[in-house]
């Protein structure tokens, strides 16, 4: 990889532990005789990292070591036959993101230069990158066992193949907010690692919520369940299906509070304010 492709691709790291053409013979394929006769694949993977801790200490505890990344590669593609390059290349970056906690990006390329198919070509192949996120997710109830549908989504979510981890604040009883629904509510919220895009963990999300019996009939009603993205890492949306960062928390107790917790030092992307500081504000009256 040159630099500027480096530079482009890195976002906020400033290193990258890389292999290049890790090769491993395995049998992976759509057609039944990929299944039996074992061929080249050609594993490229980039865990972004900050190298800094490692280039000062000149130690490997402090870094990622490519040769425990080929160890993991290869391991991952003695398993059972699979049909798409899609599925090891996606599979791959998930395990090592998994694998290796420094990593906050993992592209992984994974080539085949022998595919079973006409023609001249050096190789044809499938990249995937999975990213490792923090985002805060604000959980509601004011219907039923309110406690109990607070528990019981935090062990679906910490179940979750892409939740890598889950910290829940205090819980705190407040009174309803936007004059619709009617009972207590006991609000929380939960900081979630996680190598889910924001999309597909609302999506995670609101199959949680129907889980735990959640029924839209009116917008800001009472509710079993009601789990909302606050922020995911630093991404902003527009309005629709997905808002980020999510509106109106500047006036809701019952949020800034236990985020505050969480993440006091935790700064709005769309108004530069700290999560303290909007706590304080709404506290003072200003
Ligand atoms: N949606 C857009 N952005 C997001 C996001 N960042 N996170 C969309 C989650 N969902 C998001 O939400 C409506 C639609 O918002 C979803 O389909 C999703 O695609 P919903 O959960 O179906 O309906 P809702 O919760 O009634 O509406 P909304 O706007 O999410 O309301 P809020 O802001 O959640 O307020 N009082 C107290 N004390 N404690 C509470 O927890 N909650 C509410 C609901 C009102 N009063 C409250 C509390
Ligand atoms: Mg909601």
């Amino acid at each position: 990889m040159n630099p500027s492709e480096f530079a482009k691709r890195n976002g906020g790291c400033n290193g990258c532990v890389f292999v290049e053409n890790y090769e491993v013979t395995a049998c992976h394929g759509v057609n039944p005789e990929e299944k039996i006769d074992a061929q080249r694949f050609l594993i490229s993977a980039w865990l972004d990292c900050d190298v800094t801790r490692a280039a000062e200490t000149d130690d490997i505890d402090q870094t990622i070591s490519y040769s425990a990344v080929c160890k993991r590669i290869k391991a991952f593609f003695l398993q059972e036959s699979r049909n798409l390059l899609e599925y090891l290349a996606t599979g791959t970056a998930r395990m090592l993101a998994k694998e290796f906690p420094l990593a906050e990006r993992v592209t992984v390329t994974v080539r085949k230069p022998d595919a079973p198919m006409k023609g001249v070509f050096d190789a044809v192949g499938v990249t995937a990158a999975v990213r490792r996120s923090v985002a805060y997710v604000a959980l509601g109830s004011s219907m039923g066992d309110r406690a109990a549908y607070l528990d019981r989504a935090l062990e679906l979510l910490s179940a979750d193949e892409l939740v890598l981890s889950v910290r829940e604040s205090t819980r705190i009883v407040t009174p309803p907010y936007g004059g619709v629904a009617q009972g207590e509510f006991l609000n929380s919220v939960a900081e979630v690692v996680t190598l889910h895009t924001p999309e597909s963990l609302l999506a995670l999300l609101q199959e949680i919520e129907r889980s735990c019996g959640r029924e839209r009939l009116k917008r800001w009603d009472d509710r079993t369940l009601d789990l909302d993205i606050l922020f995911f890492g630093e991404e902003v949306r527009g309005s629709g299906r997905l808002t980020l960062p999510h509106p109106d928390m500047e006036n809701r107790l019952f949020v800034l509070q236990p985020l505050a917790e969480l993440a006091p030092a935790f700064i709005h992307p769309l108004t530069g304010r700290r999560v303290s500081e909007m706590l304080r504000a709404l506290k003072d009256g200003r």
